[in-house]
């Protein structure tokens, strides 16, 4: 089986769930303490995706890094070769201006421009349904071309679907 390997990044504000996204994906926990990431931790997810009649072996690496100001230049050199970034966003602090546009500045500033970005909104479970598909549609609106989940890191909603999302669109949206 042909084996590719594929960077991708966490980004977003401090506390937004984005260790406890890669935590409830690959290990299946969550915990409701918050320990702040300092720096950039990295983790490996192993997927198989079928591409036309063959099967890939996608070897996934992922940096979730720092949302610390004082990382900011530092995080510029993280971002460099990733083949695809996750914005992540809290369902309670979505003003685009402060806490999504910031970080897709970033993505357009520091990857390349095949470098493709997707916007994820966590903690879904902290908000009754209605007041989400609101949320979720005036972003939907606003970032027409982008694809956008919501998902729970408490509840492990949607998280399956964000990283089959990725998978398989590295594997066979993007052929570098
Ligand atoms: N209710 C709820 N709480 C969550 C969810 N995801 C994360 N949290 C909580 O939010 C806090 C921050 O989560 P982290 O995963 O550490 O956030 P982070 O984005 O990695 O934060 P930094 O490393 O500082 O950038 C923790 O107390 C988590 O338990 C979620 O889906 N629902
Ligand atoms: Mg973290």
């Amino acid at each position: 089986m042909e084996t590719w390997k594929k960077k991708i990044c966490l980004i977003g504000s401090d506390g937004v769930g984005k260790t406890s996204i890669i935590l409830r994906y690959t290990q299946g926990t969550f915990s409701n303490s918050y320990l702040i990431t300092l720096g950039c931790d990295f983790y490996e997810i192993q997927k198989t995706i079928a591409k036309n009649k063959k099967k890939i072996d996608l070897n996934l690496v992922v940096w979730d890094i720092a949302s610390q100001k004082n990382f900011e230049k530092i995080r510029s050199h993280y971002l460099q070769h990733a083949n695809l970034v996750i914005i992540v966003a809290d369902v309670n602090r979505l003003e685009p201006k402060e806490f999504i546009d910031p970080w897709i500045y970033d993505v357009k500033t520091n990857c390349s421009s095949n470098c493709h970005y997707i916007i994820v909104i966590n903690k879904s479970d902290l908000v009754n349904e209605e007041n989400l598909k609101k949320s979720v549609k005036i972003l939907k609106d606003k970032y027409k071309n982008t694809k956008i989940f919501y998902s729970s890191a408490k509840s492990g909603k949607n998280i399956s679907s964000i990283f089959d999302y990725v998978g398989n669109f590295l594997v066979n949206e993007i052929d570098d």
